[in-house]
């Protein structure tokens, strides 16, 4: 069969990809997101599609159910709920990982028939402080620019943004541009260096939330120095008077030196094509939106925007998380970037979907949502396509409020998730590869996603699902027969957006065909950029500039910043089936400054815990100057499934920007130290484990499961402890305990052939990661496994650093050190970054790191 057509459901690139049912994946040649490139996760896609822990029937209290019986329920439990105590006792919790169609009914039900505002969406955490500071600037919430800007500028500045693992593949076309123009230049803005910092000209390691200053300081620069557009202002920008007033304060508060102030403002003022890329260093913050407005203010005062390689760019980071924003998932807007806060706009909606009712006001916020299940205000609720009680800041009191909502449903593929395990009903949803819709890009493209597989078992899409309880609760205005039906509507009603003047109309779309719909960008067949001669969405027409006043620098002893790591996906729900992504960073780790380690007494893969204002998490420490002295970084991927006390949010607190109500996840005061283990331990075995261990980590490998742990205490029997940890019964156990060391090695062999290993020691535990998990199910003899060290014929590759070709960092120094010395040559000799390009950053690094140093003469 030739392959579908269809879209990567990862990031808010939004990839075209060729997808064939045996999981054959290739980058879509023709699509203008990516042109056929593909980054580690999208080209790993075809490892995830198995039915492996998927949930394949709804289920009522653990137990499987039929489909009529659980969607009766959900519609007898919301609606007693609506009728006992309102419209405003029951909440919806959503996904920007929604399809559009799936996002259009969920509004749909809530605000126009249930009545209510109360659906907001994992989008709060995301996106809002950018929709937010756009509506301020823009009067809509509209994102300006295009990928073609990326490569048309002549400096990028991305703040708070690490594109090289969170955008691959947008990284991979401005890394392209600039090999082609080596001119352009490319500045970084983050407290950390990355992955992303390897290709910059300049990284300023700013403090945390430190990027008001630094754009107050740059406004402040555009006007000292006569770099304003006078007339753009003159004719498009209300506001400038008072922006330019806040903006008097000192840029080194940012904790850059003058010097790098002074470079950075020099190379702003002086490149026209500009483009600011901003993400989640900036959005997820107390002082988020205005670090938003405090960057728009600089495009406008120089009227840099809408223009070929100019402008400020908010990319988005779910494959559908500017759909969502289209048809209004957050609880404080209405549909089709209309306003709730408008009874023009609220009759309009309420004409056009014929509905019973329209909400009034906004609804709770995700952050106040939970705290309202905490309190008891909130009956029912249904979650779709997102993981709470891992994503959310205050992770184990989010838990704990879901449990306390009386009836909770979620819908997910997955069988077990942590938001899952604490649900009434669990309702099975198809996912990628198996449903049909679309999704809109950071661009503004909107693409199709199709099915090239059945549905399995019961699975059912979720717009499906949410139509049937909307019908059992006696609504019409559900009756769609399809997922067109669907956006048949929604086009339909875009109507109403352009018909008040607003910039999202579709309607150009209406009649098109649904199968073969090509990625469209919108406003569709008009320009392709927004702003270049004024025209915003304030009456008036001008945009504001925004007076920012920069928050005071915080003074805890650690910050606590968090974020992603290249090869997994949020709550690795389905990265986490990949062992060749698993490989690249196997347990949850906290980058640490070493003389931070130091001071703490802290040594190289011990453990460290973080302790937050709720809670606390344990992390393996990674001693790195990447993080400056006083800064943590911790990655958000681990959840209860895979680890004990690798949850990050369980050590973050509910703060939130004031205007978005988006958490602050990136900058949380912590206190942290050793955490005093008697003993590390390190197994892999073919069976899955669940050691519940004080710390524990598993992952995937490629024979089965490998686990890090440790405890508080030597056990007694460690053939037992080995057994318990591996999961392994039965066999014959090999044990070597050395007493002077107190070092351990167990092998279990079953059937002559090797079941499990466990290594413990009272130091972190030394022992080929890759290379034990490749003697499972060999006959290899029980002690020379014990070794723990491959043999000179069987090199052990190391931590894996090229997905694609599963090439170790160990592989990668050899080469290195065998002359490879640019990524070129290194590719050529190991393959390591020739496919997806992913990981070429970390090469470059690798190089730097270890190439023979050329004797100077
Ligand atoms: N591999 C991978 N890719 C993804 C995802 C994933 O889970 N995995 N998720 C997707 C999603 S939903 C999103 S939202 C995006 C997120 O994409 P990004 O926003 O690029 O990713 P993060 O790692 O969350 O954070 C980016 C950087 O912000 C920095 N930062 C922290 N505090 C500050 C600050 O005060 N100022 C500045 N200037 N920087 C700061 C952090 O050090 C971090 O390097 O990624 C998308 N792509
Ligand atoms: N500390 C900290 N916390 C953060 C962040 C951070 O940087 N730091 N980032 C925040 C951001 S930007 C985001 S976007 C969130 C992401 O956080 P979440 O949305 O909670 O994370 P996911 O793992 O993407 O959850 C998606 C869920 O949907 C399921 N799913 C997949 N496909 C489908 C489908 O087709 N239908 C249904 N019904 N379910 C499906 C998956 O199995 C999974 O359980 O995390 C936020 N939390
Ligand atoms: S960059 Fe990677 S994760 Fe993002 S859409 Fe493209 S292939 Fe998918
Ligand atoms: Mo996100």
């Amino acid at each position: 069969m030739t392959g579908v057509k269809t879209t990567c459901p990862y990031c808010g690139v939004g990839c075209g990809v060729i997808a064939k049912p045996d999981g054959t994946i290739k980058g879509d040649p023709d699509h203008p997101a990516n042109y056929g490139r593909l980054c580690s996760k999208g080209s790993a896609l075809g490892e995830t599609i198995d039915l492996d822990g998927r949930l394949l029937a709804p289920q009522i209290l653990g137990r499987s159910a039929g489909w009529n019986d659980a969607l009766d329920l959900v519609a007898t439990k919301f609606s007693a709920a609506i009728r006992d105590h309102g419209p405003d006792s029951v909440a919806f919790y959503v996904s920007g990982q929604l399809l559009t169609e799936d996002y259009y009914v969920a509004n749909k039900l809530m605000k126009g028939y249930i009545g209510s505002a109360n659906i907001d969406t994992n989008s709060r955490l995301c996106m809002a402080s950018s929709v937010a500071g756009h509506k301020r600037a823009f009067g809509t919430d509209t994102v300006p620019g295009t990928y073609e800007d990326l490569e048309q500028a002549d400096l990028i500045v991305l703040v708070g943004s690490n594109l090289a693992w969170c955008h691959p593949v947008l990284f991979q076309r401005i890394s392209a541009a600039k090999d082609a123009r080596p001119e352009m230049r490319i500045v970084n803005i983050d407290p950390r260096k990355t992955a992303t910092s390897d290709l910059a000209d300049l990284h300023l390691q700013i403090n945390a939330d430190g990027d008001a200053a630094l754009f107050n300081g740059l406004l402040r620069h555009l006007a000292d120095t006569d770099a304003l557009d006078q007339p753009y202002i003159d004719a498009h920008v209300n506001g400038f008077d008072a922006a330019i007033a806040a903006a008097a304060g000192d840029p080194t508060l940012s904790g850059l030196t003058a010097d790098e102030i002074a470079q950075f403002y020099a190379l702003w003022a002086g490149t026209k094509k500009v483009v600011t890329v901003y993400s989640q260093g900036v959005n997820q913050s107390t002082s988020g939106t205005d670090k938003v407005n405090a960057i728009i203010n600089c495009h406008l005062a120089t009227g840099r925007i809408g223009k070929p390689g100019m402008g400020p760019f908010s990319v988005t980071g779910q494959p559908n998380a500017m759909g969502g924003r289209e048809v209004g998932g957050l609880a404080n807007m209405l549909a089709n970037h209309l306003d709730i806060e408008n009874p023009d706009h609220r009759d309009a909606v309420q004409t056009a979907w014929s509905s019973p009712t329209i909400c009034t006001k906004p609804g709770l916020k995700a952050v106040d949502l939970f705290q309202a299940c905490a309190d008891g205000k909130i009956k029912a609720l249904w979650i779709i396509s997102t993981n709470p009680a891992v994503s959310l800041p205050d992770a184990d009191g989010v838990s704990a409020a879901i449990k306390n909502v009386p009836f909770t449903v979620v819908t997910d593929i997955m069988a077990r998730t942590d938001t899952g395990d604490l649900a009434d009903v669990l309702l099975p949803a198809t996912g990628w590869g198996e449903k049909n819709g679309t999704v809109t890009n950071s661009e503004r493209r909107i693409s199709r996603q199709r099915a090239f597989l059945p549905a399995p078992a019961h699975a059912r899409p979720d717009w499906k699902i949410i139509c049937d309880v909307a019908q059992r609760m006696g609504f019409d205005g559900f009756g769609f027969e399809t997922p067109a039906d669907v956006f048949a509507e929604y086009v339909a009603t875009t109507a109403l957006s352009r018909d008040f003047g607003k910039d999202l109309d579709l309607t150009a779309l209406d009649g098109a065909d649904y199968e073969s719909l090509e990625a469209v960008q919108w406003p569709v067949g008009g320009k392709t950029r927004f702003f270049a001669d004024g025209g915003f969405y304030h009456p008036d027409g001008k945009a504001r500039m925004i007076a920012v006043t920069p928050p005071a620098q915080s003074n805890g002893k650690f910050i606590l910043n968090t974020g992603r790591n290249r090869d997994q996906w949020h709550t690795m729900t389905r990265t986490g089936k990949s062992a060749r992504l698993g490989a690249h960073l196997a347990e949850p780790y906290v980058e640490i400054h070493p003389d931070d380690a130091a001071e703490m007494g802290v040594d190289t893969a011990e453990l460290v815990t973080v302790y937050g204002p709720k809670g606390k998490a344990i992390f393996r420490a990674l001693i790195t100057t990447n993080v400056g002295r006083g800064s943590l970084f911790a990655p958000l991927h681990w959840t209860r499934q895979q680890s004990a006390s690798g949850v990050v949010n369980s050590a973050i607190g509910p703060r939130t920007d004031p205007i978005s109500g988006q958490p602050a996840t990136k900058s949380t005061q912590v206190d942290a130290g050793k955490c005093p283990v008697a003993w590390y331990g390190f197994a892999v075995s073919a069976n899955a484990m669940q050691p519940s261990r004080p710390y524990h980590a598993i992952a995937k490998t490629g024979t089965g499961w490998q686990a890090e742990c440790a405890g508080m205490k030597a056990p007694h029997d460690w053939e037992l402890e080995a057994r318990n940890i591996t999961a392994t019964k039965g066999g014959d156990a090999a044990v070597l305990h050395d007493a002077a060391t107190g070092d351990v090695r167990v092998a279990i062999i079953k059937d002559n052939k090797i079941a499990a290993l466990f290594f413990a020691s009272t130091t972190p535990v030394v022992v080929a990661r890759q290379h034990a998990a490749s003697l499972i199910g060999t006959d290899v003899a029980g002690l020379a496994a014990l070794a723990g060290r491959a043999a000179a014929d069987m090199p052990d590759p190391g931590a894996t650093v090229c997905a694609c070709f599963n090439v170790g960092v160990n592989t990668l120094r050899d080469a290195i050190g065998q002359g490879a010395n640019t990524v070129a040559a290194l590719g050529k000799a190991t393959c390591a970054g020739t496919n997806c390009g992913s990981c070429k950053p970390e090469l470059a690094a690798l190089i730097a790191q270890f190439q023979i140093p050329v004797a100077a003469e």
